[in-house]
Order: structure tokens, then sequence, then C-alpha cells
């Protein structure tokens, strides 16, 4: 896949908008997500025993942060070599991970769709169509690895 230097500084600048404010950025995250996959609040072991999203449990943003973090690293993979790799060691473990909560396919758009609109949210008047399908790029080949590992 032809990804740019361009889209990659695009996904990489704004990942680091994202970590300016992690607090309030990882609730967004998650509230996306449960507003529309309220299943999903059965599957995170640290949102199930409490109302809503817990603000201030550092596994909560560490979780968060992680996912952001896969698709910057995605972002660089495809601008350096034209595709996503991830170590075997961590592509089996993220498949078992996911087969094992019962993650389904309407459920990855779901997050593409939460991740997109925290970036929104991080990085304002900057947004541009241009970052948003930098993202959903890097987003969309992440999820295609993660996908066959759980297959
Ligand atoms: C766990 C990343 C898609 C639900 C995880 C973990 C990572 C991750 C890094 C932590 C694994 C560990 O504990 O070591 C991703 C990425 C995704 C993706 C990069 C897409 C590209 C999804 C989707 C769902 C989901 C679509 C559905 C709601 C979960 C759940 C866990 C998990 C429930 C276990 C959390 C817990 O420890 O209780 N994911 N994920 N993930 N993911 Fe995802
Ligand atoms: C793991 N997988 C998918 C989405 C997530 C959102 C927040 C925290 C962890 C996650």
């Amino acid at each position: 896949g032809a990804f740019t230097e361009k889209q990659e500084a695009l996904v990489s600048s704004s990942f680091e908008a994202f970590k300016q404010n992690i607090p309030h950025l990882s609730i967004l995250f998650y509230t996306l997500i449960l507003e529309k996959a309220p299943a999903a609040k059965g599957l995170f072991s640290f949102l199930k025993d409490s109302d809503g999203v817990p603000q201030d449990n550092p596994k909560v943003k560490a979780h968060a942060e992680k996912v952001f973090e896969l698709t910057r690293d995605s972002a660089a993979q495809l601008r350096a070599k034209g595709e996503v790799v991830l170590p075997d060691a961590i592509s089996k473990h993220l498949g078992s991970v996911h087969v094992q909560k019962g993650v389904t396919d309407p459920q990855f758009a779901v997050v593409k769709d939460a991740l997109l609109k925290t970036i929104k949210e991080a990085v304002g008047d900057k947004w541009s169509e241009e970052l948003n399908t930098a993202w959903e790029i890097a987003y969309e080949e992440l999820a295609a690895v993660i996908k066959k590992a759980m297959s």
C-alpha cells in the first residue's frame, strides 16, 4: 500500500496531540465505543463492575493509549515497508485475547469510528480529511492483521 511521508507525519503529530490529554480523550474513546456497542462494556475487565467509565483508573488510560499507539506504529510501518507486521508473539496474543472476548467484525468498525472521533477531538482545528483518511488506513491495516490472527 502506498502510504506517504505526509500521511505518517499527520498520524504521528496527532498521536502526540492525543498524548497531551489522555485523561479526557481515553474516557471519550470508551464512551464512544459503549454508545454504539453497549455490549462491549461487559468485555472489558476494568469496566464491567463500574457505572459508566471509571475516570481515574490507570488501566483504563493505559489500555486506550495502547490502541492509538499500535495504530501510530502501523502508520510508520505502512510508510516504511507498505505493510503492517506484528511480531509473531504479539499477533498471536492479540488474536487470542480478542477471540476469547468474543469480539465481532462489526465491533471493529465501532472502535474505528470511536478512534477517528477521538483524534478529531484531540487535534481540534488542525483536523482534515487527509488526517482522517491516514488514521483510517492505518487502523484498517492493523485490524486486518488482528482479524487474521483471530481466524
Ligand atoms: C484487549 C488492541 C479491537 C475489545 C486489547 C489489548 C490490546 C488491544 C493491545 C490488550 C491485550 C492484553 O491484555 O495484553 C486492539 C486493537 C484493535 C482492537 C489495536 C483494533 C485494531 C478491538 C475490538 C474490540 C476489542 C473491535 C471490541 C469491543 C477488547 C477487549 C480486550 C481487548 C474486551 C480485553 C480487555 C481486558 O483486559 O479486559 N485490545 N483491540 N478490541 N480488546 Fe482490543
Ligand atoms: C482494547 N481493544 C479495543 C479497544 C479498546 C479501547 C479501550 C481500551 C482497550 C481497548
